[in-house]
């Protein structure tokens, strides 16, 4: 279950020997570019400033708008006729952010990805359906040349017919897939609509989302597989930054390869094993954009004891971006437990919108959410029955008063990609 076990298993004290001789290299190759060497030059940092790895709490932090900043290839470090490839970030507003790759750091990508894939028991005895965009969004080529790296028979599906994607599972005897979980529950449903059976199916991988502990089980349950959580972000090549092994209680996210910080989003103070803070990783591998110390916006935490698989440290499952977090009334909420409530309740189906407004100078949250027919009388009085349930296991969780409209089942926008449950209004006027 290795695809590079010697890697994947160093002992502590050569990891951090390899860590930190990557480190000193990425320190140089980011004086190729502009922002860092005026950026270092400032903070009167120099290569020789760092002899330990603590020495990278001296470097500043890296933001996702420097890099909007450098629009488009301002964070090269390699001239243009080595980057072979671009990718850009999914669904940001204003401009983009651009990712660029030299012919190394795709290999060292595919490789990424080919030790999670192997990490879970996939292998080239496996058919492999990867159901997301192929476009400028990292998890389609990212995937796709991982999976093909350890041999497996990859159907490049993309997304969209979700009935047509049904068919080439039967037909073709797939037996993995990968896309979001909110699209793989989408698939789960119609599924079950077509009556069609998914007998070959043993693994999911999804990601490139928050889901849920009780997200995992429904999927489990509806599709017939193990289900992997794979987490990954364009800058940092895209998917194949961490990913579950077999345990599923955590991600390993490659120490050879991502230097991990964990710090208080407020104050930026580097927080310990055990304290929840946001991600922030310096890339140890990377030719085309090296980056120092990106902050992710992604919260998680590091676990105090290595992994029974032999694998060093993980870091817990990500419960949501500092910077996707709603505040309402005070209260931090995370898109995550509203989903983790609403699978708890058979009434109600598993889609759900929430809107946050602003009336009378408060903050107002409203989920819609499909009823389940199977749970449904038809009542009206059913109808409030239902409401209040979903209305008090809510306040119960999340602390917090909302409004809970029920609609028609399937009434709600399904998602192919990033699912956008959360329409906040209170900025507009
Ligand atoms: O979503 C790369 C990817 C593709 C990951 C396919 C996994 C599978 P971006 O579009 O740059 O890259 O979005 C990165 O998505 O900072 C997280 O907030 C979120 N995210 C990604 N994976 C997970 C996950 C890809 N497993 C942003 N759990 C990240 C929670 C995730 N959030």
């Amino acid at each position: 279950m290795f695809w590079d076990e010697k890697v994947e298993t160093l002992p502590k004290r050569e990891l951090e020997r390899l860590q930190l001789k990557r480190l000193k290299k990425t320190f140089l190759q980011v004086q190729n570019v502009e922002f860092y060497r005026e950026k270092l030059k400032a903070a009167r940092i120099r290569p020789s400033d760092i002899r330990t790895l603590d020495d990278i709490q001296k470097i500043p932090f890296t933001r996702k708008q420097d890099l909007r900043d450098g629009y488009p290839f301002g964070f090269f470090a390699v001239p243009l006729q080595q980057v072979v490839r671009i990718h850009t970030t999914s669904g940001t507003t204003g401009k983009p952010t651009v990712v660029g790759y030299t012919r190394k750091d795709l290999e060292t990508w595919a490789n990424l990805i080919a030790r999670n894939m192997t990490m879970v028991g996939l292998s080239d005895c496996d058919v492999f359906q990867n159901m997301v965009n192929y476009g400028m969004f990292t998890g389609g080529l990212g995937f796709h040349y991982g999976a093909e790296k350890i041999g497996m028979t990859v159907i490049p599906s993309a997304t969209g017919n979700t009935r047509r994607q049904i068919e080439m599972i039967q037909d073709f005897g797939v037996t993995a897939i990968h896309c979001t979980p909110s699209y793989a529950m989408h698939l789960a449903e119609v599924a079950e609509e077509m009556d069609a059976r998914l007998e070959s199916l043993t693994t999911g991988l999804f990601g490139a989302e928050p889901w849920s502990g009780s997200m995992r089980t429904e999927l489990e349950k509806k599709l017939g597989v193990t289900a992997f959580d794979s987490y990954g972000i364009s800058e940092l090549f895209g998917p194949g930054v961490a990913f579950e092994c077999p345990e599923r209680n955590g991600l390993h996210i490659w120490h050879d390869c991502y230097l991990v910080e964990i710090i208080n989003p407020a104050t930026g103070e580097v927080l310990g094993d055990g304290e929840r803070g946001e991600l922030v990783v310096t890339p140890l591998v990377k030719e085309a954009m090296p980056l120092l110390r990106y902050r992710t916006g992604d919260i998680t935490m590091r676990f105090e004891d290595d992994c029974l698989c032999g694998r060093a440290k993980k870091v817990s499952r990500i419960t949501g971006r500092s910077d996707d977090m709603l505040v309402i009334r005070g209260i931090n909420v995370f898109p995550s437990q509203i989903e983790h409530v609403l699978l708890k309740i058979p009434e109600v189906g598993n889609q759900f919108m929430v809107y946050v407004d602003r009336i009378n100078h408060l903050d107002e949250m409203t989920i819609d959410v499909e009823i389940n027919r199977d749970y449904f009388s038809g009542e009206l009085q059913d109808l409030a029955r239902i409401q209040k349930k979903v209305v008090k296991e809510l306040r119960d969780t999340l602390e917090l008063r909302t409004t809970v409209k029920l609609v028609e089942p399937g009434s709600l926008p399904r998602f192919e990609g990033k699912a956008k449950r959360v329409i906040d209004r209170r900025g507009e006027i």
